[in-house]
């Protein structure tokens, strides 16, 4: 049994979709349990530090405008191999060719859509889990 913790965002497309319990739904539904919830206000300085990896990529300053268009919701689930099975239940990251029955295959919509718009964030590993569960819950 590995029991772990992953940090998940529904992003502003999610909420402002009013998709937020949809998705939460979907993880319950697996198996994993809510530790925390919150609905907060990026900031630009916690984008930058959440997406750290990806600062100076052409796809970053796009992605942190959008992030900072609406609120998103961030979660602290729970469970066995969770970051693993958190990212299998969302799909890949390009909503246009993730796998019906995901996330963002299902959700995803598919009219001029941009990649950032891929309504869900989840932690990769466990190390970029626990870096992130600490900036988004203090
Ligand atoms: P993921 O969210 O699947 O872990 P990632 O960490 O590589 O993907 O990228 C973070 C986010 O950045 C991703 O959810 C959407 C956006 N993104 C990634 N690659 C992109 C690209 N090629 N064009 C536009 N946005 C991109
Ligand atoms: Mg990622």
């Amino acid at each position: 049994m590995t029991t772990e913790r992953t940090l998940v965002l529904i992003k502003p497309d999610g909420v402002a979709r009013n998709l937020t319990g949809a998705i939460l739904a979907r993880i319950e539904a697996k198996g994993y349990s809510l530790v925390e919830l919150k609905k907060v206000d990026a900031t630009r300085e916690l984008l930058e530090q959440h997406y750290e990896e990806h600062v100076g990529k052409p796809f970053y300053e796009p992605l942190v405008e959008f992030m900072l268009s609406g609120p998103v919701v961030a979660a602290i689930f729970e469970g066995h191999r969770v970051i693993e099975g958190f990212r299998s239940l969302a799909g890949t990251t390009d909503p246009t060719t993730a796998a019906p029955g995901t996330i963002r295959g299902d959700f995803g919509r598919d009219w001029g859509l941009k990649v950032q718009q891929n309504l869900v964030h989840g932690s990769d590993s466990t190390d970029s889990a626990d870096r992130e569960i600490k900036i988004w819950f203090q």
